[in-house]
């Protein structure tokens, strides 16, 4: 999608501090970290949100949860443990209307969420 932030980091027209990439997926740090490892996971494919997906994106979910596994060791998170978050819609928080996994960790994390 043209107008879209997550697509032009995806095609390198914005930069991004990149920190995986695979056939599917491209991760990258996020601009305004909330814990001291902050890793946005994307599909490179254009999809707007967990809620516009369906049975012929299991496989494309499954990756993306794979791929925050290995990001996560990778970052040294695996032992202590992390958080994988995806903010859904308006009142799920979303601001960036292509789908995202948010991998935070590197201090504990609250429950409730905010
Ligand atoms: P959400 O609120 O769940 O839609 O998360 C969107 C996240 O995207 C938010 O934590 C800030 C991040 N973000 C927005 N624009 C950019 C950008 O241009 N570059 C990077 N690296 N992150 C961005």
């Amino acid at each position: 999608m043209s107008d879209c932030i997550f697509c032009k980091i995806v095609n390198g027209d914005i930069p991004s501090t990149k920190v995986y990439e695979n056939e599917y997926v491209y991760a990258f740090r996020d601009l305004e970290p909330v814990a001291p490892t902050h890793v946005l996971i994307i599909p490179k494919e254009h999809i707007q949100s967990l809620d516009y997906m369906n049975e012929s994106n299991i496989e494309l979910l499954g990756k993306l949860m794979l791929a925050a596994k290995e990001i996560a060791r990778f970052e040294g998170l695996s032992e202590n443990g992390y958080r994988v978050v995806n903010n859904n819609g308006l009142m799920g928080g979303q601001t960036v209307n292509h789908f995202h996994l948010h991998l935070v960790g590197g201090r504990s994390m609250q429950w409730p969420p905010g």
